[in-house]
């Protein structure tokens, strides 16, 4: 069954009221709500990767995800870490996570890859072309399918050269990443094609592209909570399509989505 990716952000815009403890406090709390909707994993990112956000140091990051780790590991809880940096990649994987999450697939951190390959974990390798800053310009394919699927070969071949082992790795097109609208639909729609048959993790959670497929009268499109019954949507037909895995706000739905798709694959006639 398709696994369920709970996300959480530890970053916050400013520590200014509450400060950094209250901070952490507050993320694994939430980290263990996820757990109880039903998460299987929850991914712990301390590093904004909004459209146009700035870059946060190594060491701030550290401080940020370390102790969310730390004790969701104690509480039971798996996780990943969300992040571009190998250092913090390591630090991570001894604090308790299981998966290295790279939103650039290896690209932004030189050190990534053989990093990867020492601590012997999974790597989602994210289809990615510019840090937040630019990516937006850089939403520019002839045809984006075959563009994604070379360019993620391309990084599987750079990751087994440094070491990590092929089926350690799990491909994800980068949906809102150098992909402003478009971009997106055909990557969902044919995962088959780009993936080349790897293991497919989906992050379409509350995203800008979801925003214009539903907007009309009556709908804020440019609110994210108003795409939570489209996200829901993308579960489902991701999971009915063999996706290993989504990632997702609201845990608790994305279960029942997979759910229902179980009960109906299930229900299906076959011949013999
Ligand atoms: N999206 C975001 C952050 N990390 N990781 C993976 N593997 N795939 C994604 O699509 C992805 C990610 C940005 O979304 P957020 O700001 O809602 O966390």
């Amino acid at each position: 069954m398709t696994l369920v990716m709970g996300i959480l952000n530890v970053t916050p815009d400013s520590f200014s009221d509450g400060g950094l403890f209250a901070e952490v406090d507050a993320a694994i709390a939430r980290g263990v709500q996820l757990a109880h909707d039903g998460a299987d994993l929850v991914d712990v990112g301390g590093e904004s990767t909004r459209p146009g956000a700035a870059r946060v140091t190594v060491e701030e990051e550290q401080r940020r995800v370390v102790p969310v780790i730390r004790a969701l590991a104690q509480a039971g809880v798996a996780t990943s870490i969300d992040t571009m940096n190998a250092a913090t990649a390591r630090a991570a994987v001894e604090a308790g996570a299981s998966i290295v999450n790279d939103v650039s697939g290896g690209l932004a951190d030189d050190a990534m890859a053989a990093t990867v390959a020492d601590l012997a974990v999974d790597f989602i390798a994210m289809h990615w072309r510019a840090h937040s800053t630019e990516m937006d310009h850089r939403d520019e394919y002839v045809d984006v399918v075959r563009e994604v699927g070379d360019e993620l070969s391309a990084r599987v071949d750079a990751l087994v050269a440094a070491g990590v082992a092929e089926d350690r790795i799990v491909l994800d097109p980068g949906l809102g990443f150098s992909k402003v609208t478009d971009s997106n639909w055909p990557l969902l729609a044919n995962a088959a094609e780009w993936s080349g048959g790897r293991r497919v993790l989906v992050g379409a959670s509350r995203k800008r592209f979801l925003g214009a497929a539903i907007a009309r009268d009556g709908v804020d499109a440019a609110d994210p909570t108003a795409r939570e019954a489209a996200t829901t949507a993308v579960t489902t037909l991701a999971a009915a399509a063999g996706a290993w895995g989504v990632r997702v706000h609201d845990a608790r739905a994305a279960v029942d989505a997979i759910r229902v798709v179980s009960a109906w694959e299930n229900a299906v006639r076959r011949e013999g």
